[in-house]
């Protein structure tokens, strides 16, 4: 028996912020996702895999373009034609909702709102017996795996599950236990939700396949599915890449000699070397930035630099395969001085003003947006708006002391 797990395909996904790329490089990072998929799908009919699940958040949000659907039915269809068997379940971002009925090809299995059961048998006459249940809204609090049945008498038992592990008071996504999952005796957990593959546990292995194409710097590293295959009652799996671009970052230290043209010269050096099998979006990353000229570090800050060395790296993407999407100037751990501002105040300003609590009363009503409320509660939200500030806080001061030395002059 061989079958795919993947997860999270995100079809549709808008890639906000990424607008200013060259036409060509736009259109390659959008069709990324359906590239994944189709890459998911060819290699299922390669290795003639027995079924294939798809465990939630296929798409990127509750109503699909029309592009988007028919893309995922043609891909499907290919599976079906294949005779492989094709079982999916809806997450938080694709929910079934009453109002519109999504139409996949005859023969995909979907699981509703119920967990349910599905029995397969394979080409090697292996009995397989799948359970899972879709999203009937954008968040689900309870702990569903008790719904879940008892393992039968299969020869091999898989829980589908597009949730998170159970953290703190507040859970959204379908909560639940590692120890409950494993206590349930299957055969195999195929997880999803979480973006970042990941194995919670060997034996059973229970796991997330992860987003099949990383869509933001969040998602760095690798992406793809994991193809399961069986050796008598074990289960062997291995994860296979599918995404067709990379995130990533670049450090560099810059110090009182970097210019904008040696600074440009001194990235392209360090893409040269880079030589990545599959394109990279770069967000590069510079320390030392205390030692700039305050010129250069506003020409940073405010995004000047970057269109200048956008200049540079339309001619050179192509071969180079990558694109310097973002520079963020990394505040030094070393206290700054700030002429005009007490370092102690602003010690104080920080651990007071950006924190959870405030951040939240901020965005009021904004918050029962689950995708605002997740960016704004992730402790990562805060850690960069406070380099942000900082970072703003020394080209300023930096510019009022050059004011004051030319007025001095
Ligand atoms: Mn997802």
């Amino acid at each position: 028996m061989k079958f795919i797990h993947a997860a999270d395909l995100h079809l549709d996904s808008p890639f906000e912020g990424l607008q200013h790329l060259p036409k060509t490089l736009w259109q390659r990072v959008h069709e990324a996702p359906f590239k994944a998929t189709e890459k998911m799908v060819t290699d299922a009919i390669g290795q003639q895999v027995d079924f294939v699940l798809l465990v939630g958040d296929l798409f990127d949000r509750e109503t699909q373009s029309v592009q988007a659907q028919v893309f995922l039915n043609e891909q499907l269809q290919r599976l079906i034609d294949a005779k492989i068997a094709v079982l999916v379940s809806f997450g938080n971002h694709d929910y079934i909702t009453d109002d519109q009925q999504l139409s996949l090809p005859e023969g995909v299995r979907v699981f509703g709102s119920d967990v349910t059961t599905e029995m397969l048998t394979t080409h090697d006459h292996t009995r397989v017996a799948i359970s899972g249940f879709s999203y009937a809204d954008r968040w689900l609090e309870e702990d569903v795996v008790p719904q879940f049945p008892s393992r039968g008498t299969a020869d091999f038992q898989i829980g589908m599950l597009h949730g998170a592990v159970k953290q703190g008071a507040v859970n959204h996504y379908a909560p639940f236990a590692v120890s409950e999952l494993a206590a349930t005796h299957y055969d195999y957990w195929a997880l999803g939700h979480i973006h970042k593959p990941s194995v919670l546990s060997e034996q059973p292995p229970i796991i997330y396949a992860g987003t099949l194409q990383g869509r933001h710097k969040l998602e760095s590293g690798e992406h793809g599915y994991q193809l399961v295959s069986s050796q008598g009652q074990q289960l062997n799996h291995q994860f296979v890449p599918a995404d067709s671009l990379r995130w990533s970052s670049l450090s560099l230290t810059v110090d009182e000699t970097t210019t904008d043209v040696k600074l440009i010269e001194t990235v392209q050096a360090a893409l040269k070397a880079v030589k990545p099998d599959v394109f990279e979006l770069i967000e590069l990353k510079l320390t030392g930035i205390e030692k700039l000229s305050a010129s250069m570090l506003s020409r940073l800050n405010d995004g000047t630099w970057l269109e200048r060395f956008d200049q540079t790296q339309k001619r050179t993407y192509q071969q180079s395969h990558t694109w310097v999407y973002e520079v963020t100037v990394a505040p030094t751990d070393q206290p700054v001085q700030y002429a005009k501002l007490d370092a102690a105040f602003w010690q104080r300003a920080q651990a007071t003003v950006f924190t959870a609590d405030n951040v939240e009363m901020t965005a009021g009503k904004l918050m029962q947006y689950p995708f605002i409320a997740d960016h704004l509660r992730d402790p990562q939200t805060t850690a960069r708006l406070t380099d942000r500030a900082k970072n703003e806080l020394l080209a300023q001061s930096r510019l009022e002391d050059d004011n004051d030395a030319d007025h001095d002059n």
